[in-house]
C-alpha cells in the first residue's frame, strides 16, 4: 500500500524539497495551499505539471479547513511546515505569527484527534533553533534550556510543547525536529543568505550598486535544506517518537557568508570600520559594496546559534556534513549568478 503524506507549507522552501523526497520514496503526496492573489506554487510547479502532488485549499488559521482536508486525505504522515517563518516580520505581525505558528500546531493535532486518527497518523512539527534564542549554552543540544527571543520563537515554543504534550497525553506519534538554519537556492529572498547571494550576483553583473545588511556579527549554523528534509522523514520512521536537533555542528558569521558569496562571484571584499560604520569594499577597485543599515537590526536578535547534531548522527545515522558550508554558498551563489545573467540579458534586449 502506498503511504500517504500531507505537507502543510508545501509551497515553501522545505515543503518543496520534502515533496520531491517523498515522491521519490513512493508516497502519495498531498499539500495544503493558502489563497494568494497571484500564484504561490512556483517552487512546486514542476511537480504539479506532472500531477505528482494533490493540493487542497486551506489555512493554518482555519480549523474547519484542516479537519476537512485531513479527513479526505487520511494521511499516514503529516509534516507541519506551514508558518509565518520570518523572525523580523514576527515583530511587526506578532498576533498573526502567534495564531499560525502556535495555535496552528494545536489545530493540526486536534484535527487528528477529533477524526480519531491518533493511532494512524504520525506528525512532524517544524521546530527551530530559535527556541534557544538568547543563548544559555553552546553548542545547543536537545537538553539546552529554551529562551525564545522574538514573537516568532515564543509562538514556536508553544508549538514545541503542545506537540510533546499530545504525544504524552494521547500517545500520539508527534515529534519535533529542532532544525537549525537551512538554506538553498529556493530560500525566500528576504532571509539573509539568499539576500546576499542574490545581491552578489546582481552586483557582479552590474545590476545593483551595493548590499545593505544588519547584524553582520550574528553567528549561524547553516546547512543545506535538501539534506535537512531527509531528517524530517527519518524522524517519522523511528520506532519511538522523540525530538531531535538537526544541525551541521559548525557556525559562521553573516560577514563570512557575505565574503564567500562575493568571492564565488570573483570579488574579494576588504572590510573597514566597525559597528554602524563598517563597510565592505571591492579589494581590487575600491568601490563600496556592502554597508550596514540599522533598518535590518531586530529589537532582540539571536546571535550565537551552533547546534550539536550528535543525537541525530548516532540515532538516525544522519550525516550532518553531507553538503558542506562552502558547497552551500557555492550552490546558492552560482544559482543566483545565473539568475542575474538572465536578468541582464532581458534588460539588454529591452534596451535595443
Ligand atoms: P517558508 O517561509 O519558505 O515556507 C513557509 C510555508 O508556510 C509556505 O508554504 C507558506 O505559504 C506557508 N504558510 C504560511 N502561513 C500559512 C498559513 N496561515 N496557512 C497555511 N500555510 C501557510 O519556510 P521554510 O520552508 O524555510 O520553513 C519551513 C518550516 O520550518 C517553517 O515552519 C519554519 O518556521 C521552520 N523552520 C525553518 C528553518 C529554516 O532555516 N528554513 C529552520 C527551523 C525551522 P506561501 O507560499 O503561500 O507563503
Ligand atoms: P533567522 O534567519 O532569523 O535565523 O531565521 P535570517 O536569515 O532572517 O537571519 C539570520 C541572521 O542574519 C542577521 N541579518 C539579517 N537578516 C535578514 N533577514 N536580513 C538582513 O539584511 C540581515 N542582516 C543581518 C539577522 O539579524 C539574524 O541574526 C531563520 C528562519 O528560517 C526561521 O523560520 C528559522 O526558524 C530559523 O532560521 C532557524
Amino acid at each position: 500500500m502506498m503511504k500517504k503524506a500531507l505537507i502543510t507549507g508545501i509551497t515553501g522552501q522545505d515543503g518543496s524539497f520534502l515533496a520531491e523526497l517523498l515522491i521519490d520514496k513512493g508516497y502519495e503526496v498531498h499539500g495544503i495551499v493558502r489563497r494568494a492573489s497571484i500564484s504561490n506554487t512556483g517552487r512546486i510547479d514542476h511537480l504539479l505539471a506532472e500531477h505528482k502532488v494533490t493540493l487542497h485549499d486551506g489555512d493554518l488559521s482555519d480549523s474547519s479547513s484542516l479537519i476537512r482536508i485531513i479527513n479526505i486525505v487520511q494521511p499516514d504522515e503529516i509534516y507541519n511546515l506551514a508558518a509565518q517563518s520570518h523572525v523580523q516580520v514576527s515583530f511587526d505581525v506578532p498576533e498573526y505569527s502567534g495564531d499560525v505558528d502556535a495555535l496552528g500546531v494545536l489545530r493540526i493535532l486536534e484535527a487528528v484527534r477529533i477524526l480519531g486518527l491518533e493511532k494512524k497518523t504520525r506528525i512532524y512539527q517544524a521546530s527551530t533553533s530559535e527556541l534557544y534564542g538568547k543563548v544559555e549554552e553552546v553548542p545547543q543540544r536537545e537538553t539546552t534550556p529554551f529562551h525564545p527571543y522574538s514573537p516568532y520563537a515564543v509562538a514556536k515554543q508553544y508549538g514545541f510543547w503542545i506537540t510533546k504534550e499530545y504525544r504524552e497525553a494521547y500517545g500520539m506519534f508527534a515529534v519535533n525536529g529542532i532544525l537549525f538554519n537551512h538554506e538553498s537556492e529556493r530560500r525566500g529572498e528576504n532571509f539573509v543568505t539568499r539576500k546576499i547571494t542574490l545581491a552578489a550576483g546582481r552586483i557582479a553583473e552590474g545590476l545593483q550598486d551595493h548590499l545593505e545588511l544588519g547584524n553582520m556579527d550574528s553567528l549561524r549554523d547553516w546547512g543545506y535544506a535538501k539534506d535537512y528534509v531527509e531528517c524530517m522523514w527519518l524522524l517519522l520512521q523511528q520506532e519511538k517518537p522523540d525530538d531531535f536537533v538537526i544541525a551541521t555542528g559548525e557556525q559562521h558569521t553573516v560577514r563570512d557568508f557575505t565574503e564567500k558569496a562575493f568571492l564565488a562571484n570573483g570579488i574579494r571584499i576588504r572590510w573597514e570600520g566597525a559597528g554602524l560604520e563598517e563597510k565592505g569594499y571591492d579589494a581590487q577597485t575600491g568601490k563600496m559594496l556592502v554597508c550596514v543599515n540599522p533598518q535590518w537590526f531586530r529589537p532582540t536578535d539571536v546571535d550565537n546559534l551552533w547546534g550539536d547534531p550528535t543525537k541525530a548522527r548516532t540515532v538516525l545515522g544522519w550525516n550532518p556534513q553531507k553538503t558542506s558550508y562552502e558547497e552551500l554558498v557555492k550552490i546558492m551563489a552560482e544559482h543566483d549568478r545565473e539568475l542575474a545573467k538572465q536578468e541582464a540579458r532581458v534588460k539588454c534586449a529591452q534596451n535595443k
